[in-house]
């Protein structure tokens, strides 16, 4: 009687097909109330020596049982871990998913370009604060108090909080009167970063771009300025022979002050860029004024140096072909899909700018 339970409960370990029926299996024989248990509590209703044989052969049988239900386990628990690593395996050799590659902004591109060339000359980057002071953006740099030369750069003045009237840097010139005035010359910096002017059509955003340059050391002179500025320009646009056109020029922070064009040609439409007897303004340069050393705490009649500074978009755009500077803002993800450039292509002297 006792091999036909046997069989029985061994059927069913074998046949539960997870660890709940297997629970259940358990309890029907082993439990508080199940068969083996019952026939164990009849026990006491037998003489010693039946006790004893009906004892052993049901704690045989007990132990059998328990043995199956571990074993059954075991080959649950295994076959659970084989089905999961397969519904869940990962083929890491697949290459990676190309939507979720994004793409760089043409003007950190432009930026990241520009740096390369600097830093081939020994130039370091600087950066300083968007909201500035009336100090560091104008006076510093030689505007004097209500000079026309402010209204000019139709500043966005922030609203008034304590003495100082607080402002959005019109141009990157801040940086440099920041470094004259924490660091000792020989200087060698370009600051690249965001500017803010009020102005808004098709050549202007309230935000844009500036990379301004600064040479500071004491027998800096104009010649060095010419060359540093044709090799950047040669290096950028990747035209050997790229002339370029010195013309006079006013600033009030620099001092002779020159805007520099380069040869183009633009027949037919199309704008080439060489040795083609047409001209277009790429950037503004120039000594840097004494009153703008002195403001900075160095001695002009020990120190000289010069600086440049240009739009950012509108370099970009001519380098790219790209038609509308209001583009670059609209944050349109075909738009950068087209104009962007991917992660990996990163500008070096070396490998080349951009391929
Ligand atoms: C210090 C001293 C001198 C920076 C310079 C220009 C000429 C210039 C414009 C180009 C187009 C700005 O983006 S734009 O509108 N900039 O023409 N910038 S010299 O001169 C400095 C800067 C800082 C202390």
């Amino acid at each position: 009687m006792l091999d036909a339970l046997k069989d029985e409960l061994l059927s069913q370990v074998n046949a539960a097909g997870d660890l709940a029926a297997l629970e259940e299996v358990r309890v029907t024989a082993l439990g508080k109330k199940g068969r083996i248990t019952g026939f164990m509590k009849e026990l006491g209703g037998l003489s010693p020596d039946e006790r004893r044989e009906r004892g052993q052969q049901l704690n045989a049988l007990k132990d059998e049982i328990a043995a199956a239900i571990d074993g059954r386990k075991a080959d649950l628990a295994r076959a659970h871990l084989e089905a999961r690593l397969q519904a869940e395996r990962i083929d890491v050799t697949l290459p990676v998913r190309p939507e979720t590659e994004g793409r760089i902004h043409p003007i950190s591109q432009t930026i990241d370009e520009m740096v390369a060339i600097f830093a081939e000359m020994g130039f370091s980057v600087a950066e300083g604060p968007d909201v500035e002071d009336d100090f560091h953006n104008f006076t510093a740099l030689n505007f004097p108090p209500g000079h026309p030369a402010r209204d000019m750069h139709d500043t966005f003045y922030l609203p008034d909080a304590g003495e100082k009237k607080m402002l959005l840097r019109t141009h990157t010139s801040p940086v440099q009167v920041r470094t004259m005035l924490n660091k000792k010359p020989p200087i060698r910096i370009i600051a690249p970063g965001r500017t803010y002017r009020s102005d808004y059509d098709m050549t202007h955003t309230p935000m844009f771009h500036q990379i301004e340059g600064l040479v500071i050391d004491e027998a800096t002179h104009m010649g060095h300025l010419k060359g540093c500025l044709i090799e950047f320009c040669r290096a950028f646009f990747d035209v050997d022979d790229l002339p370029l056109r010195f013309r006079p020029s006013f600033f009030p922070f620099t001092e002779p002050s020159a805007e520099v064009d380069i040869g183009c040609s633009r027949k037919g439409g199309e704008l080439k860029l060489g040795n083609y007897g047409d001209w277009l303004e790429i950037l503004g340069c120039g000594m840097v004024h004494p009153n703008v050393l002195e403001a900075c705490g160095i001695d002009s009649t020990r120190y000289q140096g010069f600086a440049f500074g240009m739009g950012i978009e509108r370099v970009a755009m001519l380098k790219y072909g790209i038609p509308d500077l209001r583009t670059f803002f609209e944050a349109d993800l075909r738009w950068l899909k087209h104009y962007g450039f991917v992660p990996l292509d990163v500008p070096s002297m070396a490998q080349g700018l951009t391929r």
